[in-house]
């Protein structure tokens, strides 16, 4: 069969599973250098990647080529984490070619399904800010936007997760160790990036006084490229990662010292730079290496492409009309000191010109409402590794100040609580405010969190510029979460509505009058039987996990961290397990539930690994008691990432949003399950109260504190032993755990757990428990009438279109960027 291919390249006849077939072959022995009898899985891997990105670099080439002629504004996005997924899936549903590949392998004798899962995801990010960046580059290349994607690209992405006895154990994630066909490296383009040394003053030929960087090591940036293919459009954008190496200059001087072993070691280290991940998603460690990634990055991607993509004749006076900056929180934001530097010291700009043009460059997006995930950077940190920039940062600080003064006569108070460098508990560069300051624009993640960013977070800033605030709702990309996720849902879809939703997802409303359609509904609930399958098949063969039997599916995956309160649903399963074994409740009247967790914690945070540890220990007790008659089923796969989240989402049939109210910024993995029908169990926080509004009451299960009663409740006092000593349910639950029951009767293993419970509880689970146990009563009534559930879940997919990344970056364009689309 033939069929249209719309990322073929241009003139080349319709692709034919004959003609893939012959294209795969060639691969195969001309790459690989093997037959197809003798060849690996991983050889079969390989030469079907290459087949498809030959279908894309021509589009690529192509969508370059046009871009240089027409030189339309684009945009950067400047991000330290793209938690991609596989690759070859999306590659094939963007270029067309999904069912030829599959015949075309079956031709061969080959199950492409196997060759799929060959792929090693790259795990380039920690969780919710890694993947909304590979969603929003998704979206634009769909959306026919100029944009490249600039980062980092890290030899060892997000650490692989193992457990030992129910407890968390690191390994390095080797992604490139087979060989990754998707990037395209450019060891001749390479950029050289300085550090260290001293800043001096000269006089220039006209007399005036200006100052230079006198570093003192420096290191190479190769790029690597990755395309980015729109849906079915033709386009192909870059995704260009930065991996470090040691300079020519660099070693030879040692070499030249004689000492040989020295220069080798000196590779190493530039080599370091780019080597890890750090796998903290919320307590930056001031680490000096994570402060060269981030120069490391931004200095390679500001010279590329002032230099590479606009080019030595361009007029940098000019620049905002051609590129904004987006920075994907604050890890990109020593860009702009650094745009300054070229702009004063290289350019000759004069420093208010060269503010003005920096101003218009840069807009700041801030993923978080947790005090201790603002960066900060110590001075003396600063001034040793970049010199020039801290002198720059001095001088923008002055003028803002002064800014401040005038603003407000008299209120020394103010500026010292908005100075970019504060003074205690030591000198230190706070990057939120220096983004403030730099950015045109301000946005946080969802309503309720752009309101707190507004009015917590940077109160004083929104005050002297109203107009530089604003909110852009997360998004995800319907493609890679429904579409390829989702195959039987979204044949059911477009058996329905047509195949428009893809691109436009809004369109999903359509499917409204079809929740009232009996039919429809029993293939609707087919679909989810049959994606709970295919679960059970994958975490078999992943991982010998057995899930229960016609059990509802309850799904919690996301980064363990305490504000978002693994343990709170720990203590539902906790409480239902006790009530059963101590004969109070009948397990033949509880509905049987697989409860799944998926998280990885920070390896140096050491009550998210006990937590962990304590999710494990709970399932192996619980699911080898008898008493409970299988009702109960728990489940924790490890290294949860993308390719599994692809797996367990379509599956589940109830999501866990359950953060403490005003803590989790938006959330993502919300909407991902919302859009594949689940129902949500979930506090008013991040985009969760924006999916209520979309769903309706009656199709959502609301729990816990609003975030006014949790500031409430923590202005007054908050004291968690008071509900510990009032709720029986709640005091059986803990004192279990604490009891040792979970852990062979030692009560030591989980006792930090227990004390912080009862008299810490930063995130106040204990506060919000009983409404949690409410409304899972609530969950259990509504899944008993089958019929209901199921409307409310076609209702919750129909409703899913305003979470489509498409519309975010919809969103952007016209809040924030103005780029108008390309061609
Ligand atoms: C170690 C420094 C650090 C600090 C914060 C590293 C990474 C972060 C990120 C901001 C953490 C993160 O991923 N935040 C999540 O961003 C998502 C996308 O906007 C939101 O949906 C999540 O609510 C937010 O937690």
């Amino acid at each position: 069969p033939t069929h249209p291919v719309a990322n073929a390249p241009v003139g080349t006849p319709p692709p034919t599973v004959d003609g893939f077939v012959r294209e795969f072959l060639h691969e195969l022995t001309s790459n690989q250098g093997v037959s197809l009898e003798r060849s690996t899985v991983n050889d079969q891997y390989l030469a079907l990647a290459q087949t498809v990105r030959n279908y894309l670099s021509a589009r690529w080439i192509e969508t370059q080529k046009k871009q240089r002629t027409t030189r339309p504004k684009g945009v950067a996005y400047l991000s330290a984490e793209y938690l991609l997924g596989r690759q070859l899936g999306n590659n094939l549903l963007a270029t067309g070619l999904i069912d030829i590949a599959e015949e075309a392998m079956k031709q061969c004798g080959l199950d492409i399904a196997v060759l799929r899962a060959q792929e090693v995801e790259p795990g380039l990010g920690n969780g919710g800010l890694g993947r909304l960046a590979a969603c929003f580059v998704d979206s634009l290349a769909t959306m026919n936007v100029p944009c490249i994607g600039y980062g980092l690209r890290y030899e060892y992405g997000i650490f692989r997760q193992t457990f030992v006895d129910g407890q968390q154990v690191e390994q390095p994630d080797t992604w490139l160790a087979l060989g990754c066909p998707w990037e395209f490296a450019h060891p001749e383009h390479a950029i050289q990036i300085d550090f260290g040394g001293t800043i001096e003053t000269y006089v220039d030929a006209d007399g005036v006084e200006r100052t230079r960087w006198v570093p003192e090591w420096n290191v190479l940036g190769i790029p690597y490229n990755y395309m980015v293919p729109g849906y079915l459009n033709g386009r192909v954008n870059t995704l260009r990662l930065w991996s470090a190496e040691a300079t020519k200059a660099f070693d030879l001087a040692i070499f030249n010292s004689g000492d040989y072993a020295q220069a080798v070691r000196a590779q190493t280290f530039a080599e370091n730079i780019t080597k890890v991940l750090y796998p903290e998603d919320s307590t930056p460690q001031g680490k000096e290496l994570r402060l060269q990634q981030q120069y490391f990055f931004v200095a390679c991607s500001l010279r590329d492409y002032i230099e590479r993509v606009l080019g030595p004749e361009f007029d940098l006076h000019e620049l905002d009309s051609r590129i904004i900056f987006q920075l994907n929180d604050t890890h990109p934001v020593i860009a702009v000191p650094e745009l300054m530097r070229i702009l004063v010291d290289l350019k000759g700009f004069d420093w208010d010109e060269a503010w003005a043009v920096t101003k218009k460059c840069f807009a700041y997006t801030c993923h978080t409402l947790l005090p201790e995930a603002l960066e900060v950077w110590p001075v003396d940190l600063l001034g040793r590794l970049l010199p020039r920039h801290l002198e720059i940062i001095y001088r923008i600080n002055e003028e803002f100040l002064d800014e401040v003064r005038e603003a407000f006569p008299g209120d020394e108070m103010r500026i010292r609580r908005m100075s970019i460098v504060a003074e205690h508990p030591a000198r230190a560069v706070r990057m939120a405010y220096l983004a403030t300051v730099a950015g045109c624009k301000v946005n946080g993640v969802a309503e309720l969190h752009s309101q707190l960013l507004r009015d917590k977070v940077l109160p004083d800033f929104s005050q002297l510029w109203p107009e530089k605030f604003t909110n852009v709702t997360n998004g995800v990309t319907p493609r890679r979460f429904l579409r390829l996720a989702n195959r039987g849902l979204s044949e059911l879809i477009s058996s329905a509505i047509g195949t428009g939703w893809v691109t436009d997802l809004e369109r999903l409303r359509e499917l409204e009058p079809y929740a009232e359609d009996a039919e429809f509904r029993s293939a609707f609930r087919d679909v989810k039987t049959r994606n709970k399958a295919k679960l059970n098949e994958v975490l078999i063969a992943r991982d010998g996990i057995e899930l229960g039997q016609d059990h509802m599916l309850d799904v919690m995956v996301k980064r363990l961290h305490e504000y978002k309160r693994q343990t709170l649903k720990l203590l539902h399963i906790v409480t239902l397990y006790n009530e059963i074994i101590s004969g109070r409740l009948d397990p033949k009247t509880v509905t049987p539930r697989n409860f799944v967790f998926g998280a990885k914690a920070a390896p140096g945070y050491l009550m998210a690994k006990q937590i962990i540890h304590l999710i494990n220990a709970v399932g192996s007790t619980v699911n080898a008691d008898e008493r409970v008659g299988g009702v109960l089923k728990i489940a924790f796969p490890p290294n949860y990432n993308v390719t599994l989240a692809e797996k367990l989402i379509p599956a589940a049939d109830l999501s866990e949003q359950i953060s403490l109210a005003g803590m989790e910024a938006s959330g993502t993995g919300n909407m991902k399950f919302q859009m594949n029908g689940a129902l949500t169990i979930g506090t008013d926080d991040g985009a969760n109260v924006e999916i209520r509004r979309l769903v309706g009451d009656e199709n959502f299960f609301l729990f816990g504190m609003s975030e006014p009663e949790v500031a409430e409740l923590q202005a007054k006092g908050y004291d968690p032993g008071t509900y510990y000593e009032s709720d029986r349910r709640l005091r059986g639950a803990i004192d279990l755990i604490g009891s040792g029951h979970f852990s062979g009767g030692d009560r030591g293993t989980f006792g930090s757990i227990v004390t912080n419970l009862v008299t810490v509880d930063r995130f106040m689970a204990l506060a919000d428990y009983a409404s949690y146990m409410d409304a899972q009563e609530r969950v259990e009534k509504a899944y008993a009438d089958t019929e209901e559930w199921t409307r409310s879940a076609v209702l919750n997919v129909a409703r899913s279109g305003y979470f489509s990344s498409d519309r975010s970056m919809r969103d952007y364009i016209q809040r924030i960027w103005g780029t108008p689309p390309a061609f």
